[in-house]
């Protein structure tokens, strides 16, 4: 019956109730060894910083992206911002920069983010994740950059990223 669902969903335009339900589980998935951005194709395990996953409507896997960078590049597509349901973002306060765990993904919707800070991520320089205001904060004490909300996060803002050159604050305390 599921089967049959997913076939003819896109015959049946609004006529299969089950693929188009809200119940669809789309949980954050592991980052495993092959997979590769959605995006740029980078083989995406073997690079720093947060990793993105997104999920269209009815889909049961998620598109995976190597960094925050290009998550938000293919969110931020009008047609993308459509189709896209379930967005995650890893949080940068409960994992490692240079091997962010699989365990830490987070609501990108909700998260808080850091732009031209001065760690890299797989694709350069990239927004940085956070679960909590508190931990975006004290990166920002350390690395630089601006605090931001997700739909703060623009097109422009994405292509204009770049590492921080204001004043550090290393020396202090
Ligand atoms: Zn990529
Ligand atoms: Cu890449």
């Amino acid at each position: 019956m599921f089967l049959l669902c997913v076939v003819f969903l896109p015959l049946l335009t609004g006529g299969c109730d089950k693929a188009e339900s809200p119940t669809v589980k789309q949980p954050p998935v592991a980052i495993v060894s092959g997979d590769e951005c959605h995006v740029c194709g980078m083989t995406i395990s073997r690079f720093p910083g947060p990793k993105g996953e997104a999920y269209v409507r009815g889909a049961t896997k998620p598109f995976k992206f190597c960094s925050t960078r290009d998550l938000f590049s293919w969110f931020l597509q009008p047609e993308n911002k459509v189709s896209a349901t379930s967005i995650y973002v890893q949080d940068m306060g409960a994992t490692d920069w240079a091997h962010p765990g699989d365990s830490t993904f987070i609501d990108a919707r909700s998260a808080w983010y850091v732009a031209n800070q001065s760690l890299q991520g797989a694709m350069g320089p990239t927004l940085a994740s956070f679960a909590s205001k508190a931990d975006a904060e004290k990166f920002i004490k350390k690395n630089g950059g601006q605090l931001l909300r997700f739909q703060d996060v623009t097109l422009e803002l994405v292509a204009t990223l770049h590492e921080d050159n204001g004043p550090r604050q290393h020396t202090n305390h």
